[in-house]
């Protein structure tokens, strides 16, 4: 029988019915864990607690938190839960501070995740029969098999091109005629400049809906791929500590007001960067997730170091979480005040002349901390418009972030892009 929308649309109905569904799976995530993962009978061991202990959602709070130092010191299957000969696939981050984290899932657990990214396709506007144009890179990096596995769940038609080779990627989406297109941000406005070095026009291309995560993006972002390609774009969430792409998904139907977190699945908290404290709902802190029905490698209250907020379910009984402006580890402390990179991209944004595509430079001269952003012009223009924009930008950063920066107008298309995650940071303080 075809899937009809309800397949991907599966989630417990009510709040009750939700609260039921989620205190089931974190008593059995705590039993499994306590009992088969040498990690987790060690550490819930030494502070006495079990799964007997868990009676309400509340008594989270008694589960230490796990980090992914903890994934580092257990390398590479410390913290699985699992026999080896139960773990069908592995993926690895790769970690851009050395030693590298692996995680492991078994049938069950790939089956879940396929599904969970059908929901989000589902939610972005894709439908089974539309084909999917993926550029989100294959390998150990889970976006690619990930993206992939979830459009087959979806029964889409799935064009597995990964990423790089962009002259080959315009090719393809002329050729193929793709509705739907899954790349991480940064790469699909490598994609946009290359349609254009080409001739090609991006509205005219079938491209409909755009499903962008794997590194934080801006409203401005947001619109330039929206009306450049004449798409509707949503964000897609996720880590490999927790599953990979598809913990979180924004709707269409309000895209730009969160991503709904498929609690059924991932039960989230938002605690103190600092202290680890709990915070409210609508308190912005870091997000702390527990997997609720992972089998391989079950993992409690995982410290993501991503910043956001919790805000209620719309279409849904579920929580959204606001868009992730940033991690704790990217906040650069610039002569004491703190700023982190999308809040200088928003700025760009505001500047009609000026391309999403920059470089934060910092450095430091006699004790004192620097930063450059380096930023391309959209058009080649004149030293007069150079240093129009310039002043415009330096002005917004000063007044808007606190911060003096100094900016250098660069040509269109002279900075280097990303195929995957962009890295936007050259940061050479002395440690
Ligand atoms: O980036 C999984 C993924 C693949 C998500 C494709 C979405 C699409 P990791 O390589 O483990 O996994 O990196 C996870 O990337 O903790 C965030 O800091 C960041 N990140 C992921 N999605 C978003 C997003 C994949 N939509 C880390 N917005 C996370 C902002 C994101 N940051």
């Amino acid at each position: 029988m075809a899937p009809d929308a309800s397949t991907f649309q599966d989630w417990p109905k009510d709040h009750a019915a939700l609260e039921a569904v989620q205190l089931a799976r974190l008593q059995e995530t705590v039993r499994h864990a306590a009992t088969n993962s040498p990690f987790y009978r060690r550490r819930l061991g030494e502070i006495g607690i079990s799964a007997d202990d868990i009676r309400s959602l509340a008594d989270i709070a008694r589960l230490p938190f796990t980090t992914k130092a903890d994934l580092r010191d257990t390398y590479p299957f410390g913290m699985f839960a699992v026999p080896s000969e139960k773990v069908a696939r592995l993926h690895a981050s790769s970690g851009t501070t050395g030693q590298p984290t692996v995680v492991g899932y078994t049938t069950g657990d790939i089956a879940t995740w396929g599904h969970l990214v059908a929901r989000c396709i589902h939610a972005a506007g894709g439908r089974p029969g539309m084909r999917v144009h993926n550029a989100y890179g294959y390998g150990l990096f889970t976006g690619g098999l990930g993206a992939h596995y979830g459009a087959e769940a979806l029964g889409c038609t799935v064009i597995p091109v990964s990423g790089g080779q962009t002259e080959r990627q315009v090719r393809l989406i002329t050729d193929l005629k793709p509705d739907l297109i899954m790349v991480t941000p940064s790469y699909m406005l490598a994609i946009l400049d290359e349609f254009r070095r080409q001739g090609v026009d991006p509205a005219a291309s079938s491209l409909r809906y755009g499903v962008f995560g794997a590194e934080p993006w801006s409203a401005g972002m947001r619109r330039e791929i929206e009306k450049a390609f004449a798409l509707r774009a949503t964000d897609i969430y996720g880590l490999s500590e927790i599953m990979g792409p598809g913990v979180a998904q924004e709707f269409l139907a309000d895209a730009g007001e969160g991503s709904t977190i498929w609690e059924d699945h991932f039960l989230p908290e938002i605690v103190d960067p600092a202290t680890g404290a709990r915070l409210p709902d609508g308190e912005t802190g870091e997000l702390v997730l527990t997997s609720l029905t992972k089998e391989a490698l079950p993992i409690l209250r995982y410290r993501t170091r991503d910043l956001t907020r919790l805000m209620p379910g719309a279409a849904t009984p579920m929580r959204r979480m606001a868009k992730i402006a940033a991690r704790s580890d990217d906040m650069l402390i610039i002569r004491g005040v703190n700023v982190f990179p999308t809040q200088i991209e928003e700025q760009i944004g505001r500047c009609s002349g000026l391309a999403p595509h920059y470089l934060i430079h910092v450095t430091r001269t006699d004790r004192l901390d620097e930063v450059t952003i380096q930023v391309e012009e959209r058009e080649p223009g004149d030293e007069a418009g150079r240093a129009h924009h310039t002043r415009t930008l330096v002005a917004l950063v000063k007044d808007n972030l606190g911060v003096s920066a100094r900016v250098e107008i660069v040509p269109a298309r002279s900075l280097p892009r990303s195929e995957g995650k962009a890295q936007r940071v050259r940061d050479t303080r002395p440690r």
